[in-house]
C-alpha cells in the first residue's frame, strides 16, 4: 500500500513543526509548499536528514509549485502573513484572503479529494473563504482552533488539580478569538465535571474563572513572551490529531471549526463545535446543549465570526 501524502501549504514555523511530527509519527510522505523559494526545500532536506537518526521513513519534498501537491490525502494550510505593528485587522484580512484564494485554487486544481485543515488566522473567516475558493465539499474542509484552545484549557486545569493531562478533557467552542467559549460544565477529570470538583473542594470558582480567562488569552500570552511570532508546537500537534483521526478513520470527537447548516441555530458559517472526524472527513456535528452563560457567550462569538465574514465579502465581491 502506498504511503499517505500530506501537503503542508505554508512552510513557516507551524508548517515545519507539522512536517517534523508527520515524520516522527510515520503518517506519510510530506510536501512542504511555500511561496518563499529555497526555504521549504531547506527545511525538507534538514528534516529528511533527521530521519536516519530517528528511524522514520518518509519522503520529504520542498516546493513552490502547486503541481507537487497532486493527489494529497491531507492538506494543512498555514500560509499567510501575521499581523505586524500598524496593520489593522482588515489589512490582515485583505492579505490573507488573497492567500486563501491562491491556496484554494491550488487545492482545487491538484488535490480536490484531500481533507483540508486550515490554520491561518483569522481562522473562522479564513476556513470559510478557503472552502469557497476551493469548492470542496464542506465535510472535507475544517479549521483548527478548538483542539488547541481546549489543550490550553486542559493544561491549566491539570496544573490546578495536580493530575495527569491525559485525564483532563475540556471543550472550548465558538470562534477562535477573544470571544471563544471554554465550556466548564463539559470539562472533566476522568468524567467528573469541573463544577463537581469545585464542590469537592479541589478548586474554587475564582480560580476556575481565572483559568477560563487565561485560556481565552492563551495565544496572546505566548505572542507576548516570544516577542516575535506566535505559538507553533501546540498548534501543530493539534492539527496532527485531526489529520490522524481522518487518515486512520479513528472517529475522534474533537472541537473544530466546522461548517454549520442550522446546527446550533447557525447557518452557512464556520464556528467551533464538537465534531466526529473519520474517513469521510466531518462524519457528524455534535450538538451539545449550551445553557445560561455558555449559550450567551456562544451567541456573542457567532456574531463576531459573522462580522469577520461580512468584512471578507466587502473585500472580495466573488464571495
Ligand atoms: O489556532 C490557530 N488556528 C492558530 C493560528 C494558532 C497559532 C497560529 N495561527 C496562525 O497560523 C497564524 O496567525 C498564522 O496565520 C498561521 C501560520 O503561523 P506560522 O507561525 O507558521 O507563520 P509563519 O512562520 O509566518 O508561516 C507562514 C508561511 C510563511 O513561510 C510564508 O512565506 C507563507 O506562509 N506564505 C505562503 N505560502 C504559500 N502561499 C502563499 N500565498 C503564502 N503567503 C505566505
Amino acid at each position: 500500500m502506498a504511503r499517505n501524502k500530506i501537503a503542508l501549504i505554508g512552510a513557516g514555523m507551524i508548517g515545519g513543526t507539522l512536517a517534523h511530527l508527520v515524520g516522527m509519527k510515520e503518517l506519510g510522505d510530506v510536501v512542504l509548499f511555500d511561496i518563499a523559494d529555497g526555504m521549504p526545500k531547506g527545511k525538507a532536506l534538514d528534516l529528511a536528514q533527521s530521519a536516519p537518526v530517528e528511524g522514520f521513513d518518509a519522503r520529504l519534498k520542498g516546493t513552490s509549485d502547486y503541481a507537487d501537491i497532486a493527489g494529497a490525502d491531507v492538506c494543512i494550510v498555514t500560509a499567510g502573513v501575521p499581523r505586524k505593528p500598524g496593520m489593522s485587522r482588515d489589512d490582515l484580512l485583505g492579505i490573507n484572503l488573497k492567500v486563501m484564494k491562491a491556496v484554494g485554487e491550488g487545492i482545487k486544481a491538484h488535490a480536490p479529494n484531500a481533507f483540508v485543515i486550515c490554520i491561518t488566522n483569522p481562522l473562522d473567516a479564513m476556513v470559510w473563504a478557503l472552502r469557497e475558493f476551493s469548492g470542496l465539499p464542506a465535510n472535507k474542509v475544517v479549521g483548527m482552533a478548538g483542539v488547541l484552545d481546549s489543550a490550553r484549557f486542559r493544561h491549566f486545569l491539570a496544573e490546578e488539580f495536580n493530575v495527569s493531562v491525559e485525564d483532563v478533557t475540556a471543550f472550548v467552542l465558538g470562534g477562535h478569538g477573544d470571544t471563544m467559549v471554554p465550556v466548564v460544565e463539559y470539562s472533566t477529570v476522568a468524567g467528573i465535571p469541573v463544577p463537581d470538583l469545585i464542590k469537592m473542594g479541589w478548586s474554587t470558582q475564582e480560580k476556575i474563572d481565572a483559568i477560563v480567562a487565561r485560556t481565552r488569552s492563551g495565544g496572546g500570552e505566548i505572542v507576548g513572551l516570544l516577542g516575535n511570532g506566535s505559538a507553533y508546537y501546540a498548534p501543530a500537534s493539534s492539527a496532527i490529531a485531526m489529520a490522524d483521526s481522518y487518515l486512520k478513520d479513528k472517529r475522534r470527537l474533537l472541537p473544530c471549526a466546522a461548517f454549520l447548516s442550522g446546527e446550533y441555530g447557525v447557518k452557512d458559517l464556520y464556528v467551533g463545535v464538537p465534531i466526529v472526524i473519520g474517513a469521510n472527513g466531518v462524519e457528524k456535528i455534535v450538538e451539545i446543549e449550551l445553557k445560561g452563560e455558555a449559550k450567551a457567550n456562544f451567541d456573542v462569538s457567532v456574531n463576531a465570526v459573522k462580522e469577520l465574514m461580512d468584512a471578507c465579502r466587502n473585500l472580495d465581491s466573488s464571495l
